[in-house]
């Protein structure tokens, strides 16, 4: 990040325009903006670079240091309630018990794509080029075991990122800290892969993101296509570790798996099986609130269905004070 006085000092010299690192990320990000909150966040982190011209004495700005400060209440008032919104929905999610899934990762490493792959939703539209999502957007998923979750898109991530830049985006990547689930997506065929992997994790820290929630986290190793066989083989697998590649669809149903049973562990539900009346009344329950995840013909008794789903407690106690405990047979 340059001063105004050696950006100043700078465009003399060269007789051109010059723009530091945060300028250049403050432009992409002005340009790939599309809701209010994206304005908005982008506009307050503005606000240091007007104020730190007003220090230098730099005057080819027309505010006061009261209008900028009144001009911060205001973006910061209106951010509030963007924010204040967003955590009703969220609380609403929460009590649907929709399980969360956020999707972080570096810039342009196929976190778009992904999600788009997982849920096959035609209109996220990935992109190649840097700061490809400034907003943050929820997607329902059905995963290959049934299970359904909402997975967050999220802004990518770049190495040194200025803490003035973290703090106006904060409030979005507050997604991340109450998810049930992280997945870390990485351009594994990238030369700067491992350093990529380092940066997520230290913005992660300096997010705040807890313990609980990083050690829920699923490493999405993305773009295996375009490594070589000898580079593919030195990659390790391992439970949390999934070599994808969105292009030609390889590991995407092994992931799918995987965050399915991570969601199971880490939203404390357990698959239980039950017996029930074809289209009685806890079978109308169950598919109305969109709990049954597999439905097979009971072989000994073709008016019975064997159901399985995944239940919280809490889930499992409301079922059985709604129904005599006596109808359910597991
Ligand atoms: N070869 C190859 N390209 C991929 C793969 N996955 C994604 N891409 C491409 O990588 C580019 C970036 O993808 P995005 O999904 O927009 O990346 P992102 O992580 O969402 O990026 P930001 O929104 O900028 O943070 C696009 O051109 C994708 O088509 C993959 O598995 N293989
Ligand atoms: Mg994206």
């Amino acid at each position: 990040m340059l001063t105004p006085p050696q950006l100043q000092y700078l465009t003399e010299r060269f007789n051109r325009r010059v723009f530091d690192r945060y300028q250049i990320i403050l432009k992409i990000f002005q340009a790939h903006a599309r809701t209010k909150e994206a304005k908005l966040q982008i506009s307050l982190a503005q606000i240091p670079l007007l104020r730190a011209k007003l220090n230098c004495g730099i005057e080819d700005i027309d505010i006061s240091y009261e209008q900028l400060s009144e001009k911060e209440a205001r973006i910061r008032k209106s951010l509030e309630r963007i924010k204040n919104h967003r955590r009703f929905i969220k609380k609403e999610r929460v009590k649907r018990e929709i399980p969360n899934v956020a999707v972080i990762g570096y810039t342009n490493a196929g976190k778009t794509s992904l999600i788009k792959a997982l849920t096959r939703n035609t209109k996220l539209q990935p992109e190649n080029k840097l700061f490809a999502t400034i907003d943050v957007t929820t997607h329902p998923c059905q995963l290959t075991n049934n299970i359904n979750v909402l997975l967050t898109d999220t802004v990518g991530f770049i190495s040194d990122i200025p803490t003035t830049l973290v703090e106006p985006f904060s409030a979005t990547l507050e997604d991340i800290n109450t998810a049930d689930a992280i997945i870390h997506v990485r351009d594994i065929s990238h030369p700067d892969t491992d350093y990529q992997k380092l940066n997520v994790e230290k913005t992660l820290l300096k997010l705040n993101v807890s313990e609980k929630v990083r050690s829920n986290l699923i490493e999405v190793c993305n773009k295996e296509d375009l490594l070589s066989e000898d580079e593919r083989e030195k990659i390790k697998e391992t439970q949390t570790r999934i070599l994808t590649s969105v292009s030609n669809g390889n590991g995407l149903k092994c992931l799918s798996n995987v965050i399915g049973k991570v969601i199971l562990k880490t939203t404390d539900r357990s698959l239980k099986r039950f017996r029930l009346k074809n289209g009685g009344a806890i079978y109308r329950y169950l598919s109305s609130e969109n709990l049954i995840i597999d439905t097979k013909v009971d072989e000994d008794n073709c008016d019975k269905l064997i159901i399985t789903t995944a239940l919280t407690d809490r889930q499992l106690s409301m079922l059985n004070s709604k129904f005599r405990r006596e109808t359910i047979t597991k």
